[in-house]
């Protein structure tokens, strides 16, 4: 079931399999036993029915999710040819690596679905397709990558864990894994700003700035505020979103105030502050102008980002075609043995 890209695509002889479909005499009921098994917080799983919009919402969110993981190693990567020490380095290349991983367990989540990993990537070659905003700014510094660690991941652990309930089963259990890779991944980011944090004061303002740069679009990546968030009603009645986007924000920023303290920097935002009554933070207006430019294309990395993503796509045709040429080849022998 969790097929990989390389797996032969169907030859002329193999009809397309239609997305399962439920004869519609049967629907309501099908419909109902769906209903039931979601209202009593049971798992769909990929031979169950499902109604076609949960199909839909699942194939958007996770693919997207997915192409965040792809993309978000490019802001990364950047640094790893000038990590400051074999040991950081060594780090970084893991981190980057995982997170390739994180997008192979989840377009292989979304293929369970019905749709191909060659369609998906289709979408996000084409701009048709989202992934998180904020793999759409730059990496200026080494400290942007120890705050991407802390604040990016902290960020998405905060969303993800979550979704290691969500309705969907392989969805759910791709999430498992990845945020027990998260969680180091924010760990070794929070690590290596107390390193520099200690060094000199060129070194703290670097972390600063960096901390500076990245807050505001932090609270951004858990998107639109719940009012204005259209599929939040529906994910959440489908137990796909188990928490809504301003919780999820506000739980990120009371986790993430004592930890700056601990660190020494400040969050760049006069009205954050301890709101006694709400037992909660207050913090400033997040810029959603900014926020949707950036989502629909405007940031400032977006073409680099792309583009970056489909050059590999193209570089990488030879290493497909010689894959399935061999894959092929293997198939034939083996049919001929079997014969
Ligand atoms: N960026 O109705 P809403 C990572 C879109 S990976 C761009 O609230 P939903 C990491 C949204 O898609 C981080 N677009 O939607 C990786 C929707 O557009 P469409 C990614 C955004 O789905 C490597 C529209 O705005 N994490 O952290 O209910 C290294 C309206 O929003 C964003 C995931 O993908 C955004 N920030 O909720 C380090 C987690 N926010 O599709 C770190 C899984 C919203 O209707 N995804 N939009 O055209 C989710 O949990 C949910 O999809 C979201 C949005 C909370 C992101």
């Amino acid at each position: 079931m969790y097929t990989q890209a390389l797996d032969l695509p169907p030859g002329p002889e193999d009809k397309a399999q239609p997305v399962r479909l439920a004869p519609s005499a049967d629907e309501a009921s099908l419909q109902a036993q769906f209903d039931r098994r979601i209202d009593a917080d049971g798992r769909i799983e990929p031979q169950d029915w499902m109604p076609e919009a949960y199909r839909k919402t699942l194939v958007r969110q996770i693919s997207q999710h997915a192409h965040s993981e792809i993309v978000g190693m490019l802001p990364e990567g950047n640094w790893i040819s000038r990590a400051p020490s074999l040991k950081r380095k060594a780090i970084l290349i893991a981190k980057v690596q995982d997170e390739g991983g994180h997008g192979l367990y989840l377009y292989s989540a979304a293929e369970t679905l019905g749709t191909s990993r060659d369609e998906m990537l289709a979408a996000l070659h084409s701009g048709r397709a989202k992934y998180s905003s904020i793999f759409n700014y730059p990496t200026l510094n080494w400290a942007d990558v120890g705050v991407i660690g802390w604040l990016v991941d902290g960020a998405a652990i905060m969303n993800q864990i979550p979704l290691c309930r969500c309705s969907y089963g392989p969805y759910a259990r791709a999430m498992v894994r990845v945020c027990k890779e998260e969680s180091f991944h924010q760990r070794q980011g929070y690590e290596a700003l107390l390193a520099m944090m200690q060094g000199t004061d060129e070194q703290k303002a670097m972390v600063q700035d960096a901390v500076n740069r990245w807050w505001w679009k932090c609270l951004a990546m858990f998107g639109p505020p719940d009012a204005d968030s259209p599929n939040s009603a529906q994910g959440m009645r489908w137990g796909i979103k188990r928490i809504s986007n301003d919780n999820l924000r506000q739980k990120f920023v009371d986790a993430t105030v004592p930890q700056a303290k601990v660190l020494g920097v400040t969050l760049p935002d006069p009205d954050l502050k301890w709101n006694e009554e709400r037992q909660q933070h207050d913090y400033g207006a997040i810029d959603w102008d900014e926020f949707w430019a950036t989502v629909n294309g405007e940031g400032p990395c977006n073409k680099e980002r792309l583009a970056t993503r489909v050059k590999a796509w193209n570089d990488g045709q030879w290493l497909r075609d010689a894959a399935l040429a061999h894959a092929r080849k293997q198939q034939q022998r083996t049919q001929k043995e079997a014969a």
